[in-house]
């Protein structure tokens, strides 16, 4: 796939684990993923709602995806479920969650679906590895009035595959 084919848009995802080997379940997850851009680096941040619980790795994928919003969530529910997430209490702690966060410039709104994601704007774990792939898109004082603490870990590891994967 190249990114000027017809109908591609630039996507991006939000991968977040806090139970377990946290870094295997996201570079699983990113290794399995179709049309992967960029990886933003790891991030370890600090949990934003829900109860009190461990703190996250957290990354921020882009892709060159022809998929409509809603498969991205099939692929993002897919990739929950091959964690082996339970889903639990809201907010709770999780093996891996994966957030559709753009898909290029369209908007849905729909129950179980919004796009582009209604709580990232407020949270600098999306905001600050967003900020790495494409800083036009996140302005500086909304990621300085951000919620939450994060920190910069180095590169996420993906031996298996090189950056950039298959289309
Ligand atoms: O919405 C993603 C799951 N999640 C996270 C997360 O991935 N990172 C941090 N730091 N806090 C979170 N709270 C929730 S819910």
């Amino acid at each position: 796939m190249t990114s000027a084919g017809a109908g591609v848009r630039r996507a991006f995802l939000g991968l977040g684990s806090n139970v377990g080997d946290r870094q295997r379940y996201l570079t699983d997850a990113v290794e399995s993923l179709t049309g992967v851009v960029a990886v933003s680096p790891l991030y370890e941040t600090d949990p934003v709602g829900g109860p009190d619980q461990d703190p996250f790795l957290n990354v921020v994928v882009e892709l060159a995806s022809a998929l409509t919003p809603r498969q991205l969530l099939g692929v993002a529910h897919r990739l929950e479920s091959a964690a082996g997430r339970v889903r639990g209490e809201r907010w709770g702690p999780r093996t891996l969650d994966v957030d559709v966060l753009l898909v290029g410039d369209l908007v849905v709104d729909e129950p179980d679906l919004v796009v582009p994601h209604p709580r990232m704007w407020q949270r600098r774990f999306v905001l600050a590895p967003l900020a790495d792939l494409a800083p036009e898109l996140v302005p500086d004082h909304v990621l300085a009035t951000a919620e939450g603490r994060v920190s910069v870990i180095g590169p996420l590891d993906m031996p298996r595959r090189a950056r950039g994967g298959r289309a």
